[in-house]
């Protein structure tokens, strides 16, 4: 009888991220994790481990891979507090909707139940950001399990988990094909005609149309651009759909909420049809006008109707709809709300770009942008943390339609920005990674330059110190309350950059911002730049005091001088052709 080929079941599931095309995962080593460890050494060569220095990092830099390559992402904790240090990155990768696998280190079977050290049971504490949670119940097993987790995260967009006790992966098992990655299709679900020809009467109605888009249509800019120009439509789109559409394209206006733009929140608050594809914007019913016909293309139906009451709901593919809009439909010929709202456009980024050149200290956000914007790439990737900086990111960044962007985007968690940009890195090892944090945001995640450092990542690192938790700030300015807790420690970057190991500069004055960013464009390693800024909100859009018919002029007064607003009519005013 011919005896079977033995392989270590740690080696076996290490093969199944292998066939799945995994070639990095992230976390930091602990005694139940072990037998894993072996055998990523064991195989290092096809997946590279890459030793972060928080685990909440590595999963937050999953989740990134995940957001920019549409690949799963993969990292892992050791039993207990490696572990519970994942759950902010794996929620953020749950709510954008995206594939991560992560491996939970476990205690040995035979350890397991008796309140062993570090044993802790894992399986409830991951139930809720899970769209898969088993523990390993035997060597055979292991590389199956991991296998239907890989798949499961695919199919769900989410995040799978699998717990693996210790002993498991130093057993030997019969070597035999497991991973069935190469049975794997994904379904691009293509929209119904009926349900398309059913929207077109609302796009010869409309007056006021808006196309909305989200992160659905990556890669749809030629689709989106067709439909916006024969329906003359505008186009907003999600923050997280940043970089789909060029900035400069004409009939783009922006995002809508409070990480906005004037022309986005201006025309959706007045549109009277809004085609919403891709998106799961969760503001729909504050900043879109709730009499608007609502036209929804969607994957997935648990989405529709959601955000805002909706007439026709199109499953299917965004970009096909797109598309086949343009086959079926009548042309809408360009008009007054059009040109209102490219003209709105132009202005904005004409108020924005008179700041370029502003030489106060501390500096305002837009000379830093003019100076990003110089030197960045046409193919770079940034990542912006969450805070004002995301604000500032998603006006001032002129993206080229080539370059990416990403961020935590609904769960928005704060420090996503520094383990963002070693994803990037790594996953786009040809391409130039910026990241954009806030000095909070910073602060809770700057351990990880070290891993920036460790694997020579060339990555551009910038901070934005205002001393403050400044969106929070801002929400406290709104609600009229004492502002508290907001207030920040200072501290010198750039100097804890250089301490890690990265290059430092940290900036207070105009003149040193284009030698720094100069020697970060040519830098073969990590930079900090910290760039000391005014502590001044951006102008707030969601609440914008200039409509002569709700506010007394006073009023626009005060809020034109704090905000250095001179010629910004709003959009009604355009479309009466002011
Ligand atoms: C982990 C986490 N804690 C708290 C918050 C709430 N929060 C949102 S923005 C923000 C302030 C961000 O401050 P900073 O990074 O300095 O950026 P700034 O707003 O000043 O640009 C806070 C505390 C959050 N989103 N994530
Ligand atoms: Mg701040």
């Amino acid at each position: 009888m011919k005896k079977m080929t033995k392989i270590n079941a740690g080696v076996a599931m290490v093969k199944v991220f292998e066939a799945w095309g995994i070639d990095h995962i992230y976390g930091i080593p602990g005694g139940s994790f072990n037998s894993t460890m072996d055998a990523l050494y064991q195989e290092r060569e096809s997946v590279r481990y890459i030793q972060v220095r928080h685990e909440e990092a590595g999963a937050l830099a999953a989740a990134a891979d995940a957001k920019l390559t549409g690949k799963v992402g993969a990292v892992f904790g050791s039993a207990g507090p490696g572990a519970t240090h994942l759950i902010n990155g794996l929620y953020d990768a749950q709510m954008d909707n995206v594939p991560v696998v992560a491996l939970l280190g476990q205690v040995a079977s035979s350890s397991m139940n008796y309140n062993d050290f570090q044993e802790m049971n894992e399986n409830p504490m991951f139930a809720d950001v899970s769209i898969y949670n088993r523990t390993v119940m035997s060597p055979e097993s292991l590389p199956h399990v991991v296998d239907e987790a890989i798949k499961a995260a695919y199919k769900f967009r989410g995040v799978a988990v699998v717990t693996i006790p210790v002993d498991f992966g130093f057993k030997e098992i019969e070597a035999q094909e497991i991973a069935t990655a190469k049975n794997h299709k994904t379904e691009v679900i293509l929209p119904n005609e009926a349900d398309l020809k059913a929207a077109l009467p609302y796009f010869e109605q409309a007056k006021k149309p808006v196309l909305y888009i989200g992160q659905g249509v990556f890669g749809g800019f030629p689709a989106i651009k067709k439909f916006s120009e024969f329906f003359s439509m505008p186009v907003a789109a999600s923050v997280l759909a940043k970089g789909i559409v060029p900035d400069m394209y004409k009939n783009f206006l922006g995002f809508a909420g409070r990480v906005a733009t004037k022309p986005a929140n201006e025309a959706l608050a007045e549109a009277d049809l809004i085609v919403f594809v891709g998106s799961d914007f969760p503001f729909g019913r504050r900043f879109f006008n709730p009499k608007a016909n609502f036209v929804q293309v969607d994957i997935d139906s648990s989405k529709f109707g959601r955000r805002h009451n909706t007439d026709v709901s199109v499953l299917g593919d965004g970009i096909t709809a797109l598309n086949q809009w343009v086959t079926l439909g009548t042309e809408r010929p360009a008009d007054q709300w059009l040109a209102a709202n490219q003209e709105n456009i132009v202005r904005w980024h004409a108020w924005r770009h008179h700041f370029d050149t502003n030489q106060q200290a501390p500096l305002r956000p837009e000379p830093i942008f003019k100076e990003i914007n110089r030197i960045a790439e046409p193919n770079a990737i940034f990542v912006s943390d969450v805070g004002n900086v995301t604000i500032n990111s998603i006006r001032h960044l002129d993206m080229t339609g080539e370059q990416r962007f990403t961020t935590s985007g609904w769960f928005a968690t704060m420090g996503n920005g520094v383990p963002g940009g070693i994803a990037a890195q790594l996953s786009f090892p040809d391409r130039q990674v910026f990241t954009l944090s806030g000095d909070g945001g910073f602060a809770m995640q700057m351990q990880d330059i070290l891993t920036q450092v460790k694997y020579q990542l060339p990555i551009i690192n910038i901070v934005f110190s205002n001393d403050s938790f400044g969106f929070i700030e801002a929400e406290q300015e709104d609600t009229e309350q004492k502002k508290f807790g907001v207030f920040l420690e200072g501290a010198d970057f750039g100097k804890v950059g250089e301490a890690l190991g990265a290059k430092g500069y940290t900036i207070t004055r105009y003149e040193d911002l284009t030698p720094a960013f100069d020697a970060a464009k040519t830098s073969n390693g990590p930079v900090v730049i910290d760039i000391k800024i005014e502590n001044a909100r951006p102008l707030p859009v969601e609440e914008l005091k200039l409509d002569p018919e709700k506010f007394s002029a006073a009023e626009i007064a005060a809020f034109k001088e704090k905000y250095q607003v001179q010629e910004m009519p709003t959009l009604r005013e355009l479309l009466k052709g002011n």
